[in-house]
């Protein structure tokens, strides 16, 4: 099945400017910025900047500049919030895609979530 992207979709609009978001980092590729609705003290959503619905479409699709961006704007979140291992307790990443996965929003993000010990994954 092919990937069809939703220019509609909340996180295109906060890409546009036409919705605020609390922006924590961001680089050429990737934005980091506060969930609205959060699950943890800290709770960082990083998107790409690209149209890429979730990760198995970003995964098989972004540029390798895409992806190593995405992946270097994770680890500036996970120290910036403090939550990284190098000074920190520890964090949970994970992402949601499609029906199962249970994704509200159709454009990729990851969830990076931490400050306090974490809850069952499925339960
Ligand atoms: P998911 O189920 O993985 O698609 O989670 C989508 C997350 O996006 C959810 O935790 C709430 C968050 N969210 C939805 N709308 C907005 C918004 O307008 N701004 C921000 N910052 N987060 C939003």
């Amino acid at each position: 099945m092919a990937f069809t992207y939703d220019d509609s979709n909340i996180f295109a609009r906060i890409l546009r400017g036409e919705i605020p978001n609390d922006t924590v980092a961001q680089n050429d590729h990737a934005l980091a910025f506060r969930d609205i609705q959060p699950k943890a003290p800290r709770h960082v959503l990083v998107i790409p900047k690209g149209r890429y619905v979730s990760f198995d479409d970003f995964a098989a699709n972004a540029t390798e500049a895409e992806i190593t961006a995405f992946m270097r704007l994770c680890a500036q979140v996970c120290t910036l919030e403090g939550i990284g291992l190098e000074t920190g307790e520890g964090f949970r990443a994970i992402t949601n895609a499609g029906t199962h996965g249970v994704q509200e929003v159709p454009h990729f993000h990851l969830h990076i979530m931490g400050g306090a010990v974490m809850g069952p994954m499925i339960g």
